[in-house]
């Protein structure tokens, strides 16, 4: 077993790599030193023995003291992506752990599980993946956020004056690990979410809304080629009888996208470039800071 004993010396820490040892003669444990490390807040899993690199005591050293977090992630993402490929979910959820105890959820899916999906995008737009691994990849993606929000039902942390949000895609829109994560985050700050990705004809969503009554909806598009159907979808929606306050549409498919802002506000629509998952809440507060029984446009 090795842990990193983090030495004091005139204010500054350093760390040593140590490895307890059971001692016959004596009949205790012993500890020796396996490695000096250096300044603690600057050691990397790239300065331990490669056989220790995956020890959770290790991982949590680095995380706790290392002001060199990125390089943590970069070997983090390379190892994902190769657990991606292998469809080795149990590794995956092992990962989730080890990063989110430290980091949280929100950053565990921005800063790692969304680049290695880009990446793994741009290794197939490059034909350096094939099409079945892509699928695998995203397959697995889906397993491991499934686990996840399996866990946070576990643990629910309802907040009854939060608004019921619905999450879809446009038709024709078979993107679907974006939604999953915005529920995943969503739910695990306590909100009521029901996601109905990918790919729904804009009735269904209509009728599946009637029941559900939600305060908002958000509209996730990938391919800028939806936009179509997404706006077919918002008209839907402001015709409707449904109480929705406002639709928000994002996803990496409106970059490109022109949008007539006064148009839009006039009939609640927020087309949210560049949004990424942490810039989703201070939006949903923005648009419903009026209080927190939240006031829905009611259309007859
Ligand atoms: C997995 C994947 C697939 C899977 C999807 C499976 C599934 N059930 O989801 C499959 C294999 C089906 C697929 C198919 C296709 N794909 Co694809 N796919 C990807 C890949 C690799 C990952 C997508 C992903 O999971 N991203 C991770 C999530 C977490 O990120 P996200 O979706 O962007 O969501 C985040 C933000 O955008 C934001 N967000 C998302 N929605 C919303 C909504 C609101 C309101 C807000 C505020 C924010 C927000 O928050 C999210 C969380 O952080 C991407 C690569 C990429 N760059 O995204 C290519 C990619 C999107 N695909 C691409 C293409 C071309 C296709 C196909 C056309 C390929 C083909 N010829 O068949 C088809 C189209 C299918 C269809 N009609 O939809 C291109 C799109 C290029 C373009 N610019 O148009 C990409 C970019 C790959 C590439 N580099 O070329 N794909």
């Amino acid at each position: 077993m090795v842990f990193i004993r983090d030495k004091k010396v005139k204010g500054h820490s350093y760390a040593y790599l140590v490895r307890n040892e059971w001692d016959n003669k004596n009949g205790k444990v012993r500890q020796e030193i396996v490695k000096y490390l250096g300044r603690s807040n600057k050691v990397v899993v790239e300065d331990i023995p490669i056989e220790y690199q995956k020890d959770p005591k290790v991982i949590s050293f680095i995380a706790c003291h290392s002001t060199d977090v990125e390089k943590m992630e970069l070997t983090m993402k390379e190892e994902m992506l190769e657990l991606l490929t292998r469809n080795d979910i149990k590794s995956l959820v092992d990962i989730y752990e080890r990063y989110s105890q430290f980091y949280g959820l929100l950053r565990f899916y921005e800063r790692l599980l969304a680049p290695v999906m880009y990446n793994v995008g741009e290794l197939w737009a490059s034909g350096r993946l094939n099409v079945a691994t892509e699928h695998i990849c995203s397959n697995a993606a889906h397993s491991l956020v499934k686990i996840i929000n399996e866990r946070i039902s576990r643990n629910p942390n309802k907040n009854r004056n939060s608004p019921k949000i619905l999450i879809c895609t446009p038709e024709g829109e078979y993107h679907s690990l974006g939604c999953m994560v915005i529920e995943s985050f969503l739910r695990s700050k306590g909100y009521s979410v029901s996601n109905i990705a990918p790919s729904v004809p804009s009735d269904s969503v209509i009728a599946f809304a009637s029941k559900y009554d939600p305060d908002l909806i958000m509209i996730s598009m990938t391919l800028a080629d939806n936009i179509g159907a997404a706006n077919k979808l918002i008209n839907r929606v402001l015709e409707s009888k449904l109480h929705v306050s406002h639709i928000l549409v994002g996803g990496i498919g409106i970059e490109q996208i022109k949008t007539n802002n006064q148009k839009n506000a006039l009939r609640k629509v927020k087309f949210l470039k560049g949004t990424k998952l942490s810039g989703i809440l201070p939006s949903i507060k923005e648009i419903t800071k009026s209080g927190p029984k939240y006031s829905k446009v009611i259309r007859k």
